[in-house]
């Protein structure tokens, strides 16, 4: 199974698309073309047959559309602003932030547009078992977690290990308080996520077969890095339910760390005593590691990790330890 991985993983430049492609929304689906050659799957052949036309937000946002929530619930959203987290840079543009996405499941390595391959993807009804090291385990549809959770927005940095970066309003509450619910056991020192495992709604997952990529998607942290404070689950971003190439109806944002790290579109938290095996560490363990904090010190294999640039704009900036966030998550790594 290794051996095929590797193989896919090798086809150069089609997972870490090179930014000058996307810098510029105008230049990129012409860009696209040139640099990607006949390196494309089929996902990429779909972008490249729609040719230069640019999407609006609501053909996007229309696409990407999930099911409203049941009216009780619809106050949550927008939900109050803690105002102790600042972006510190301009916020990306909402636009930007749902046509540019990564979810493999949806386009494999060849397309950064998932919003055009989530139609057939059922995001209601869902639910989140939490289970494993915990005294309590709980399976949550998402309207218990509406009702039981207290809700915030957050604005916080992201940073993609493939050097694109954004800013951007989630919608949700600290990871922390959702595994309180279930009561760690002392045995729990990792927490491991899990996506969806549904082939026929995703196109990539089911066209790339069993065998080849380590289907579903999985993440993990130490417990410590779990419960810390800026560890988030969204449901939201900027101001209303997530779309579904964002990660709906529930993912994991953890800023300080490489955006891989942030798992979609969760069905299953486990309490874990031994590290899990997650799907980048086990794709290519030497490019993906566990931790994976942001570091401009360590070079990624294939390219410097030094600076970053954010999402529709010519804007480059030096990356910082911890994506910036060292004053709150420093102390963990400091034993
Ligand atoms: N299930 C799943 N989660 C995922 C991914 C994915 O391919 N599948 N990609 C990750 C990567 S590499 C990044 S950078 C972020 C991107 O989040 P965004 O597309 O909403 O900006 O999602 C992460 N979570
Ligand atoms: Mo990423």
């Amino acid at each position: 199974m290794n051996h095929l991985i590797r193989k896919i993983w090798d086809v150069p430049e089609n997972e870490h698309t090179p930014e000058a492609i996307f810098q510029n929304r105008k230049a990129h689906r012409r860009e696209f073309l040139k640099l990607m050659g006949y390196g494309l799957g089929i996902a990429g052949f779909a972008d490249l047959l729609s040719g230069c036309e640019q999407a609006t937000q609501e053909e996007i946002e229309k696409a990407g559309a999930v099911e409203p929530l049941p009216e009780a619930l619809q106050g949550i959203y927008p939900a109050p602003r803690n105002e102790a987290f600042k972006y510190g840079r301009p916020e990306t543009k909402e636009i930007e932030a749902v046509e540019f996405t990564n979810f493999y499941e949806f386009t494999g390595p060849t397309s950064k547009e998932s919003w055009k391959y989530v139609g057939k993807f059922e995001t209601s009804p869902w639910s989140v078992t939490i289970e494993g090291e915990c005294a309590k385990p709980r399976t949550l549809d998402i309207d218990d977690l509406y009702k039981e959770m207290k809700f915030e927005e957050r604005a916080y940095r992201h940073r993609c290990v493939e050097t694109w970066a954004m800013c951007v309003p989630w919608t949700g509450f600290p990871l922390a308080s959702l595994l309180k619910l279930v009561e760690p056991k002392p045995t729990a020192k990792f927490v491991s996520f899990e996506t969806f495992d549904k082939p026929k709604q995703a196109p990539y997952m089911e066209s790339s077969g069993t065998g080849t990529w380590p289907w579903p998607y999985t993440e993990g942290l130490s417990i410590e890095e779990a419960m810390n404070d800026l560890t988030f689950i969204a449901t939201g971003l900027y101001g209303k339910p997530l779309l579904k190439q964002n990660g709906a109806p529930i993912r994991l944002v953890v800023p300080w760390k490489y955006g891989f790290k942030s798992g979609k579109s969760i069905v299953k938290i486990k309490l874990t005593s031994e590290q899990p095996a997650t799907f980048w560490n086990t794709v290519n363990p030497t490019e993906y590691g566990f931790v994976a904090n942001v570091n401009p010190d360590v070079s990624h294999p294939r390219w410097s990790q030094r600076t970053e640039w954010m999402l529709g704009t010519e804007k480059r900036y030096d990356t910082k330890i911890y994506n910036g966030y060292g004053e709150y998550v420093a102390e963990l790594y400091n034993s």
